[in-house]
């Protein structure tokens, strides 16, 4: 219940930041776009990460204000980029199951997009897989009219659910990122690593680019080169950084 309330006044008083990770096109390494990722700025305790607080957000129902201000913050951030003359590369924003099976995910990213003024195309949405497999039909229809909105939609974690091929076929997705479980003992377990090159395989042939994420070590890097994955995300190349070290450190002013 402490949690709870000071998670309550966390919202009330604008305690989050957010944070931006490079995905970085593996041919040529350049950078392709950024992952927004939330942090608490926690007045006592510092820097609290997703992982302990996102679950009570979850559960508690403030996962719905604070997605809306992660959705408005991350689209701000990116028109703020742009007008400061750097490329337009899309922002990737997580949704919670939460937020996608509330009924006005569609208006709000509508809204979003409008009160920014950002293209739609410059906004990425990542879904877990177990989500979407958990209504099918309904997310079937939540998908196919934010794809009518013009953004990009990926499926996150790919890999640690059961999607069915049929599905999977049928979603309006553009991208699979195949969860970091897989990735991190590719160069070791050969289970792994041929799950991995099966799901490279499997988005290339439904038409979906694919992003390794947890890349974390030169043969991984290799691997996923050698196999065609199109982009990763991962320590090795840049850790999650404030929106101004990722500005100085990713993109180059036009
Ligand atoms: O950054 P970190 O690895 O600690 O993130 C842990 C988890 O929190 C990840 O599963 C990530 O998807 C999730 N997460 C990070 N930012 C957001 C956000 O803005 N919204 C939601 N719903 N989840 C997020
Ligand atoms: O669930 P989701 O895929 O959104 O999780 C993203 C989280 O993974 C981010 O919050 C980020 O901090 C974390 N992350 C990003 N790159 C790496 C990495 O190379 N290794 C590990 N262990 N975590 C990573
Ligand atoms: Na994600
Ligand atoms: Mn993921």
């Amino acid at each position: 219940l402490d949690m709870l309330n000071s998670l309550r006044h966390a919202v009330a008083n604008n305690e989050f930041v957010l944070q931006f990770q490079p995905k970085i096109h593996l041919a040529t390494g350049k950078v392709v776009g950024a992952e927004a990722l939330i942090r608490w700025r926690h007045p006592l305790r510092g820097m609290v990460p997703p992982g302990s607080f996102i679950p009570l957000a979850e559960e508690s129902g403030l996962i719905i204000e604070i997605g809306e201000w992660v959705l408005r913050t991350a689209c701000a951030q990116n028109m703020a980029w742009q007008r400061a003359g750097f490329p337009a590369i899309p922002i990737s924003v997580n949704l919670s199951p939460r937020q996608l099976v509330r009924g006005d995910i569609v208006a709000l990213v509508a809204e979003v997009l409008h009160e920014s003024g950002l293209a739609p195309h410059c906004l990425e949405l990542e879904i877990t897989e177990t989500v979407v497999m958990r209504d099918v039909d309904k997310s079937l229809v939540i998908l196919k009219k934010l794809k009518e909105l013009g953004v990009k939609i990926s499926i996150d974690d790919f890999g640690t659910g059961y999607s069915s091929l049929n599905y999977l076929k049928r979603f309006p997705v553009d991208t699979l990122k195949i969860d970091r479980s897989f990735v991190s003992d590719i160069a070791d377990d050969q289970d792994d690593a041929a799950i991995v090159k099966a799901v490279i395989s499997l988005a290339h042939i439904l038409n979906l680019r694919v992003v390794a994420e947890g890349v974390e070590a030169e043969e991984q890097r290799r691997f996923l080169l050698e196999n065609g994955c199109d982009e990763v995300q991962g320590y090795y190349f840049g850790r999650p950084v404030p929106s101004e070290s990722f500005a100085g450190k990713w993109l180059q002013a036009k």
